[in-house]
């Protein structure tokens, strides 16, 4: 019979350091922990086509296309933390949540996706959360300065984000701290960690064990 299990799920800016405090877990905690990454992959090789390029090239026409692509694909991940062979704790990277309230906010924020796509995406969303499959248990919020996160996207260097600005980068953290500081929209979890992810790697990993570690144990 599915039953839903433990679910953590890592938020934050472009460039926060979203992957890097998965793996560190995913590492540290093997087996104990189904992991799910990101499906970027997804959204650069649909049927041949990088639709994350085609969005930052082009955002008033793929960016609807862009942001369901995104939302159908978190969705997959929020279900495989049902079952019972899965592991206890689900450790998410990102949420369908935030693809809504963050990412597709500013776009219809910025005028770059159309009211009516914008309700159409809204219904699909309210639709889905509406089952306890979306509920998160905790939400760890990785907190760093736009402009230190924009150093970050720059050093990775994905070719999508050439063109990534300050300017979105500030729009985006705004959304971020009204979700989950502020409480502007509704939050799925009652429990949100703030993390400053400002430090150098090894400082912020030795952070992390500290406060994330006996938060994930805790489920044991
Ligand atoms: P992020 O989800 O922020 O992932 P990241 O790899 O930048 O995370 P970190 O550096 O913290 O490890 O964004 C991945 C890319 O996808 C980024 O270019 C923003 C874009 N994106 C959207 O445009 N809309 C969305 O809904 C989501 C979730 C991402």
């Amino acid at each position: 019979m599915a039953c839903r299990r433990f679910t953590v799920c890592v938020e934050g800016n472009i460039g926060c350091g979203k992957s890097s405090f998965i793996r560190h877990f995913a590492n540290k905690l093997p087996g104990y922990l189904n992991v799910l990454e990101e499906p970027v992959a997804q959204w650069t090789s649909l049927n041949n086509n990088n639709l994350l390029g085609m969005m930052y090239s082009d955002p008033k026409r793929w960016c609807t296309a862009f942001q369901a692509y995104v939302m159908l694909t978190m969705s997959d991940g929020h279900s495989s933390s049902r079952g019972a062979s899965a592991p206890p704790v689900t450790l998410l990277e990102r949420s369908l949540h935030s693809a809504c309230r963050v990412f597709v906010e500013n776009l219809h924020k910025q005028s770059l996706m159309d009211s009516m796509d914008y309700h159409i995406l809204m219904e699909w969303y309210n639709l889905w959360v509406s089952d306890q499959t979306y509920d998160i248990d905790v939400i760890i919020y990785l907190r760093a300065k736009p402009s230190v996160c924009l150093e970050r996207v720059k050093k990775r260097n994905r070719s999508e984000e050439c063109d990534l600005s300050l300017e979105l980068l500030e729009q985006l953290h705004q959304l971020h701290e009204d979700w989950l500081i502020n409480h502007k929209f509704g939050c799925p979890s009652t429990r949100v960690v703030v993390l400053d992810a400002e430090q150098d790697f090894d400082s912020l990993m030795a952070v992390y064990d500290r406060e994330v570690l006996p938060i994930l144990r805790d489920f044991a």
